[in-house]
């Protein structure tokens, strides 16, 4: 571990070391080797792709984080009155806009003691942590840079007030069925009797929404998706020529999940230095980079049963289009 700031009130532990960078070597090792082309979304964000990111929530097609914001709005207040919550977890954190919700919610309730963010991405927890302990008197903040795969015992044992722990924006849905859960297995161990699961989570609707939401006609997503490519190029020593793939994105009925792909305009040869690896891509030939799942509230509440979790409150907007669920360790 690496201590990253350390004050009175903020502290930021990074568990990413050099392991790490291997990492994102391995999975490009694997995912590059495979008959169909894949890597991991959690590459997208080194401190471009969680800008980009951002952008993207200011999009008007881009609907889930104006509208997981308006629930949250309607319903912070009810769930901080409901859970007694003085600390909240963040999973996925970003750039902890939503958490300011909820944060507010315990501060007038007058519970509010810590927040604790964990991202991959040390720019955003890190300008998060500061920004934050600045707005909010008298709040300590504990921030830890790691994966939420792997990382989660990392994070600071409960003092005394009841917790959130909130993965918010739908990433759950980025993480492939079996995975999804497992990492909700693993965040069940976070919780104590007391503290509750906010999950947020996109949800099916008709399909040209969603597909809008994912091909912005300001071409951002665009953008955020050849990220992948200038991250590896950066990072492994590539050649990827990033402006030699176009940004694919299309609604899987069958999965219900969105795919975001890179599909190569030209066959590309590309070389990533560090791994010794030339990797082929024949003209057409498709690169997966984001799943991004649609849920129902059937198969959240079978997700969450199968992580050992029961679903107690489902808030959502009047169309529907996204939803935040509190959940408890099953009794
Ligand atoms: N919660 C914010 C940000 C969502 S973007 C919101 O709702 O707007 C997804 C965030 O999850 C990014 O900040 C990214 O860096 C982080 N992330 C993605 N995969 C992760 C992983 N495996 N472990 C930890 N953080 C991850
Ligand atoms: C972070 N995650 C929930 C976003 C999503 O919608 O799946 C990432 C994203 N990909 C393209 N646009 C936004």
């Amino acid at each position: 571990m690496r201590s990253v700031r350390e004050t009175a009130e903020v502290q930021v532990d990074s568990w990413l070391t050099e392991d790490d960078e291997r990492s994102l070597a391995n999975d490009v090792l694997d995912g590059l080797t495979k008959p169909f082309k894949e890597l991991a979304p959690k590459h997208f964000y080194d401190a471009r792709g969680s800008e980009l990111f951002e952008r993207i929530c200011e999009l008007p097609e881009y609907y889930p984080t104006r509208t997981e914001l308006g629930i949250l709005h309607a319903q912070a207040a009810g769930i901080v009155a409901m859970t007694g919550a003085g600390e909240l977890v963040e999973l996925g954190s970003g750039a902890s806009d939503k958490a300011r919700l909820l944060l507010d919610a315990m501060r007038d309730a007058g519970t509010l003691a810590r927040y604790i963010p964990l991202d991959v991405s040390e720019t955003v927890v890190n300008d998060a942590a500061q920004i934050l302990r600045e707005d909010y008197e008298g709040l300590r903040v504990h921030g830890v840079v790691g994966d939420l795969e792997r990382h989660l015992e990392h994070v600071p044992d409960p003092e005394a007030a009841p917790r959130l722990v909130a993965l918010l924006g739908g990433t759950i849905g980025n993480f492939a069925p079996g995975t999804r859960r497992g990492v909700l297995s693993k965040i069940a161990t976070l919780l104590g009797p007391e503290d509750r699961l906010l999950l947020g989570t996109d949800l099916v609707k008709d399909v040209h929404v969603i597909e809008a939401a994912y091909n912005d006609s300001a071409g951002v997503t665009a953008e955020f998706n050849r990220n992948l490519l200038h991250v590896v190029n950066r990072e492994l020593d590539a050649d990827f020529d990033p402006e030699a793939f176009d940004h694919v994105a299309f609604f899987d009925r069958r999965h219900e999940w969105v795919e975001m792909r890179l599909r190569a305009t030209r066959p590309c040869s590309v070389l990533i230095a560090e791994l010794d690896l030339r990797v082929e891509f024949a003209a057409g030939e498709e690169l997966r980079t984001e799943i991004s799942t649609k849920f129902t509230r059937e198969r959240i509440e079978s997700d969450l049963e199968a992580a050992g979790l029961e679903l107690e409150s489902w808030f959502t907007d009047d169309q529907d289009l996204f939803a935040i669920s509190v959940s408890r360790l099953a009794g």
